[in-house]
């Protein structure tokens, strides 16, 4: 199952869901969390919903309450639906959709494969300027990794195909995080409890429509956070690991 968090993607959603449901996957499933996005964006997955039956998925929450939770919530429903592989995904293109079997083919021996601008291959938007660029890598491949001695090289990739194992044994109600850096918190929490990961390089475009919204207060507070997750995660070992005793439900 594909789980997208969308705010305000009334312009790339159906382009989007049409390219995932062509890809050559078979069972392919997609999940929408939409919250209650002002453009419209959660009438458009409906009508998706329609155009794909018992394929497309939508929850609507009731204001935009973050993108850490809403991954959390889209999880916890392709868990319960008894997903074996889950991706995550933004909506607005950054991430192609082309990449997303590459992604899951690795999964039988990984049990995260996360799409990474930072490893040899990996490339960033040529609209970026070098400071950008340069601020980036060393937010993510050097002042994360320094900090939380984790060996992914893209700490903040949003892009990643997990099994569900994996996100079984990570235990969902530990996370904390809400923005940007629930992505950093995941990471950590799986490489901590010993889980094997794989980087897999990306071009990773520019979103295609609408604007930026990382501004300077919200770098700062990400950059804390990062001490903030060490301090709490000092303890966790591979051993804390949850147990999962419900068994999956019938396959998606
Ligand atoms: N449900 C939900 N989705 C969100 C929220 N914030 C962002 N998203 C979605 O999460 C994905 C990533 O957000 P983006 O805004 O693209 O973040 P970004 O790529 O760092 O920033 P941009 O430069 O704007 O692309 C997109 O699909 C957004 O629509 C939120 O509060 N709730
Ligand atoms: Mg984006």
């Amino acid at each position: 199952m594909i789980v997208i968090p969308t705010y305000n993607e009334a312009d790339n959603l159906a382009a989007l869901v049409q390219e995932l449901f062509s890809l050559p996957i078979s069972d392919l499933h997609v999940l929408v969390v939409d919250d209650a996005s002002p453009d419209g964006t959660g009438e458009i997955a409906e009508e998706l919903r329609g155009r794909y039956p018992g394929r497309m998925h939508v929850i609507h929450r009731t204001g935009k309450l973050g993108l850490g939770t809403a991954y959390i919530t889209g999880f916890r429903y392709a868990l319960d639906h008894g997903a074996d592989f889950i991706v995550q995904m933004d909506a607005d293109f950054s991430h192609s959709p082309s990449y997303v079997p590459r992604l899951l083919s690795h999964l039988d021996e990984y049990d995260v494969v996360v799409g990474s601008r930072y490893v040899p291959g990996g490339r960033l938007d040529e609209r970026w300027s070098w400071w950008r660029y340069l601020l980036s890598w060393w937010a993510n491949a050097v002042y994360a990794r320094l900090i939380l001695g984790i060996q992914v090289r893209d700490a903040t990739a949003g892009f990643k195909a997990w099994r569900r194992e994996t996100l079984e044994g990570i235990d969902l109600s530990r996370i904390r995080s809400n923005g940007y850096v629930f992505q950093v918190e995941m990471a950590y929490v799986t490489e901590k409890l010993g889980y094997r990961v794989l980087e897999i390089p990306i071009y990773f475009e520019d979103r295609r429509i609408g604007r930026s919204k990382m501004t300077v207060p919200v770098k700062l507070e990400a950059a804390w956070r990062v001490w903030e997750l060490r301090w709490r995660y000092r303890h966790l070992r591979r051993a804390e690991r949850a147990t999962v005793t419900t068994p999956a439900p019938d396959h998606l």
